[in-house]
């Protein structure tokens, strides 16, 4: 146990910041022992804050104090303790000269300034800038920067920061100094600096207004040719916001740089985007195209933070989600714009409904502004992100397109350079709209995933249709009762030829109803049929939804359905519901209606082939767990397969023509029309071996040996690997790595092939894997591909009925605490969920965190996680 536990912070407790800076004035002598921090900062009294305040409170963590002068004189009544600096009774206004000495190079925890394959390299957010120096380090203090950066020429010939460069020159020794001013005042957690040795790849953006933007990536000299394809998303990214948003760029210059060593994705720095490799380089021999995809959406995502985060921030981190939850929607439309905004919406809703669904349900659900934390690193949650973008794309449901338009304007114009909260984003979307929406403000709130219970009647004779829509929303661990929420319910009811009937006298075939109560009835008239109602269309609202669907009802919207997102999720409901009555005994052979289906799927030459994969993807593992009360993993794991198996057996003949029909094109491009074929080929393939179809192994072999791209590479690996082949899947997988060792991104992906796989990824081979010469415990990337994959993706291994993949998950955990706390509290969360499981599984879980909780010197972010996840 802690011997004194972490504090908790409470938004109820917010208070405007004592003092504010206009101006902060740094200079890093970087060396290869330590690097030392002189900051110059211009301070005066918060006029809106408490006049009690006399003393000035600075952060600051594993920083060593050099020397502290105050309007120029040495500072003598201070108080330095291991995460505050006082200094008594200051005056309203005056300048503070910092000296703080770091240790980039022993700083593994990847926040404030460290080194990342010999370059030096911040990550400021949340809290990262008070590893660097002494400072008010929270987003409602923002200020202009001066940054000048001093290092060895030879070695780090590239010094970079926010803003534009002002003044650049050779020094003695040797050593070198760039100077760069940003001109936009910001919150400390946006700061960035990068110094090493790369290469530029160069292009330029002309805005709407005709101004020429330089764009700059930086990378190792390795990596030059795998840079275009950023470089293209972010022009297109640009233009998008332009369009859809009326948001043009700001400085003259927008960089980015790939770094290997990050903890996560990337970080939006103003003018000075950092990423991590996985996720900004790519080439068509070395990425998939869900690779490309991320790549095209994290870009985006990042640039469009440069409005939504950056010009106009979060006043405290409780408000998180002000600028992830919109960033995560626009970024959204980006995606759905350059693709299949379909494909997109259910690629989407299934990472939704699988893993944040399970947050919700889980004892870390919070609200999307949560009430309190610890630490707030635990806090970059898909409740936060992910649930927040749907919160967002429910105002942009009830106010349309143009009026939410409107609201953006309003948001960006009423807020430009403040540090507002998502109740002021909301009051935006109100005024511009004349809509009220304080109900509506619940959804930021009140944590847990609310669910919907339908029912229908029909009166032939009366000619009219009723639907009765129920909501209710379990406990969670800020609150037992919730009070209903504002919730946009897309429906629409189709008659026995799939044809949408037409709803009301406008001549609409589809509304969006809007439920406040706890119970609806909605009255249809004119109504000559029974109708198939099909609701909650492209999913409207995150919720739970039940309806008594009969299986002739499903089989009907897969192939009917107007709406393509609930066209696949009948398809999906079918299958969950033939899996659940296999495992619950009250089926005992698979029903050929789901085989129909499957096969119509098949051979319906008009849909989308991505759509197509995505309708042959039978619903994961992990999503029929979350489904389940008790969860056995095996037995779910087992009557899944045994679907796999069925329906591969019964569609041979369908697979191997549609496998043919779609061979690949060449050259390689990535573009919806391509990336499509590749994808249903492959899922295609993935069914003909998973069962030991002879002829799937030839082709999975002849595939791997002849692609000429990775997508079809790593795709065939996936498919001998998930085989009963047992030499070629291990031959493939020597043949692989041998083939690409030299390539970090790509063994990354070797990792991951492994430890997700039921096939191999047994213990064993996971605990190989950590000893495997490519493995590196200084990468997150490595950690995440092995462990994270593992206990994420690879159930049937992890939740081993004697309790060896727990403990090897805690094991794991515990080593990583002390050098990378971020890391360990985001690996430990598949054990949160130990409530879920069957009781043998459930008790080995929860042993384990107390294991970990007993452990000694616990970081207080892995603190946080284990300690609520086994509160009662
Ligand atoms: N704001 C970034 C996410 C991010 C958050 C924390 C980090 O610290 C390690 C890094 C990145 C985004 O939304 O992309
Ligand atoms: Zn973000």
């Amino acid at each position: 146990m802690k011997a004194e536990e972490p504090q908790t912070v409470y938004l109820r407790d917010y208070q405007p910041p004592a003092f504010l800076i206009d101006y902060v004035d740094l200079r890093f002598e970087l060396f290869e022992d330590g690097a030392r921090v002189h900051s110059r900062l211009t301070i005066r009294r918060n006029p809106e804050a408490e006049p009690d305040q006399r003393d000035l409170v600075l952060n600051g963590e594993d920083l060593e104090l050099e020397s502290l002068v105050l309007d120029g004189r040495p500072v003598e009544g201070f108080e330095a303790d291991e995460r505050t600096l006082r200094i008594e009774k200051v005056a309203d206004q005056f300048l503070l000269d910092v000296v703080t000495w770091i240790r980039p190079q022993d700083n593994t925890c990847l926040e404030g300034l460290y080194k990342s394959s010999g370059m030096f390299c911040t990550q400021c957010e949340a809290e990262g800038f008070r590893r660097i120096t002494y400072f008010p380090d929270r987003p409602d203090v923002m200020a202009r920067y001066r940054t000048r950066i001093e290092a060895d020429k030879g070695a780090y010939p590239i010094l970079l920061a926010n803003g534009n460069p002002v003044d650049w020159g050779d020094l003695d020794g040797g050593r070198h100094q760039v100077t760069w001013e940003d001109p936009f005042p910001k919150p400390s957690y946006l700061f960035a600096l990068v110094a090493g040795d790369l290469v530029e790849q160069r292009d330029e953006f002309v805005t709407g207004s005709g101004r020429t933007v330089e764009l700059s990536m930086y990378v190792e000299a390795r990596n030059q040719d795998k840079c275009d394809h950023a470089l293209s998303s972010l022009k297109k990214a640009m233009r998008w916001d332009e369009e859809v948003y009326g948001r043009e760029y700001d400085l003259d210059r927008f960089m980015i740089v790939a770094v290997d060593d990050f903890n996560m994705g990337a970080m939006e720095n103003k003018g000075l985007n950092i990423f991590n490799s996985s996720c900004v380089l790519a080439s068509p021999e070395t990425a998939t195209d869900a690779t490309y995809e991320q790549i095209e959406s994290i870009v985006a995502h990042e640039y469009f933070h440069n409005w939504s985060g950056n010009r106009v921030t979060c006043r405290d981190w409780f408000q998180l989600s002000l600028k992830e939850g919109f960033t995560v929607f626009r970024d959204n439309q980006f995606s759905a714009d350059m693709g299949s905004p379909t494909v997109q919406r259910i690629d989407q809703v299934n990472m939704l409904r699988t893993a944040q669904f399970a947050e919700d349900a889980g004892p870390m659900a919070h609200p999307v502004r949560p009430d309190s934390y610890i630490e707030i690193g635990n806090f970059y949650t898909l409740t936060v992100y992910e649930k927040g973008a749907e919160v967002v794309r429910m105002i942009h449901t009830l106010l349309g397109p143009d009026l939410f338009r409107e609201g953006s304007d309003l948001y960006f114009a009423r807020h430009d350079g403040q540090a507002v909260t998502t109740d002021d984003f909301v009051r935006a979307m109100e005024d511009a709209s004349g809509r009220d929406l304080s109900q509506f403000r619940l959804w930021y709130g009140q944590a847990g995933t609310p669910q919907l219970r339908v029912t229908d009647s029909f009166d032939a004779e009366g000619r009219s249709y009723t639907l009765s829509v129920e909501q209710s929303c379990p406990p969670t661990p800020e609150a037992n009762h919730k009070t209903p929420f504002h919730i946009p319910f897309r429906v629409s009811l189709l008659d026995s030829q799939g044809q949408p009937l037409v709803l009301d006298a406008e001549g609409n075939t589809e509304q969006v109803l809007e439920l406040t109560e706890q119970s609806h009835r909605f009255l249809f008239t004119g109504i000559s049929e029974r109708p198939t109602p099909s609701l909650l269309r492209g999913f409207s609202a995150p919720v739970k939804l039940e309806y008594p669907w009969t299986r002739d009802q499903l089989g009907f919207l897969c192939s009917h359905d107007t709406d393509g997102f609930n066209r696949w999720d009948a398809g999906q409901k079918l299958a969950i519901d033939v899996i659940q009555s296999l495992l619950n005994g009250h089926d005992t052979a698979v029903d050929s209606r789901l085989i129909d289906a499957f096969r119509e799927t098949l051979a319906d030459t008009s849909l989308d082939r991505a759509m197509v994969a995505r309708m042959l993807t039978l619903p994961s593992v992990s999503y029929l767990t979350e489904l389940t009360e008790e969860a056995d993993v095996a037995a779910i794991h087992q009557t899944r397969q045994r679907l796999v198996d069925e329906l591969a057996g019964a569609l041979r003949q369908d697979l191997l023509e549609c496998y043919h029909r779609n061979a690949p094109e060449d050259p390689y491009r990535f573009d919806p029309e391509q990336s499509a074929a590749r994808a249903l080929r492959n899922m295609v393939l993935k069914l003909l071996t998973a069962t030991g179809d002879d002829q799937g192994r030839t082709l999975a072999t002849t595939q791997f040996e002849q692609a000429a791209n990775m997508t079809d590479e790593l795709e065939a690996l996936r498919a001998l690997v998930n085989s009963p082949f047992e030499p070629e899947r291990e031959q493939a997988l020597t043949r692989f790595y041998q083939r690409w060792q030299h390539d970090p991104q790509v063994v990354e992906q070797w990792f991951a092939v492994q430890s997700e796989s039921p096939w191999v990824g047994d213990l064993n081979r996971v605990t190989q894997l950590l000893e495997h010469p490519a493995f590196d415990w200084k990468n997150p990337n490595k950690i995440r591909m092995v462990v994270g994959v593992f206990a994420g993706r690879n159930l049937l291994h992890f939740q081993r009925s004697d309790g060896a993949g727990h403990r090897f998950l805690g094991e794991q955990v515990r080593r990583l605490d002390a050098r990378n706390p971020q890391m360990s509290a985001a690996l430990v969360r598949p054990l949160a969920r130990w409530r879920q499981y069957a009781p043998h599984l459930r008790d080995s879980m929860r042993s384990e965190l107390q294991n970990i909780m007993a452990s000694k010197d616990l970081s207080r972010d892995l603190y946080e996680v284990v300690f609520k996840s086994l509160k009662q």
